[in-house]
């Protein structure tokens, strides 16, 4: 079992989008084992996006992440890693495929309406930036 985390981007939650793209996931097998609302400050955007310090959009990059609320979810099934980045499509929605949340929902490069961890050992730090371990259920 594999868990990745999942953010609702600010784009997608000023639209009112959360409910979908978490249902997308949902049917793509995917289980929620934590899930929180929060608004992402100036340090945890920069943990978050540490290894795009250098890159000419990571200013833009900190303001849009902090501009709104977003969703934080750990999703968990076989490959969810996988899956999730499947199930989102390419970081540029025009490059996406038909069916996947950001061809569907994102709105640019940037504003490409959810985030999702790229490898299981990210999966494991980017989670620990967003919940402890009471924050997940057991079964
Ligand atoms: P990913 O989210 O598909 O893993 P990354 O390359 O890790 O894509 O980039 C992180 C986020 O930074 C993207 O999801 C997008 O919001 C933003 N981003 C990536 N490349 C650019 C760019 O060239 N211009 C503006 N924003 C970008
Ligand atoms: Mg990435």
């Amino acid at each position: 079992m594999e868990r990745t985390l999942v953010l609702v981007k600010p784009d997608a939650m000023e639209r009112n989008l959360g409910g979908a793209i978490l249902d997308r996931l949902e049917r793509a097998g995917l289980k929620i084992v934590a899930l929180r609302t929060l608004k992402v400050d100036e340090a945890l955007a920069r943990n978050h996006y540490a290894v795009h310090v250098e890159k000419p959009f990571f200013k833009d990059l900190l303001a849009y992440i902090t501009s709104y609320p977003i969703i934080a979810a750990v999703f968990e099934g076989p490959n969810a890693v996988e899956v999730a980045r499947k199930t989102m499509g390419a970081t540029n929605p025009e490059k996406a495929d038909k069916g996947t949340i950001r061809k569907d929902f994102g709105l640019d490069l940037q504003r490409n309406a959810v985030h999702g961890s790229d490898s299981p050992a990210n999966a494991e730090i980017e989670i620990n930036l967003y919940f402890t371990k009471k924050d997940f259920i057991s079964r």
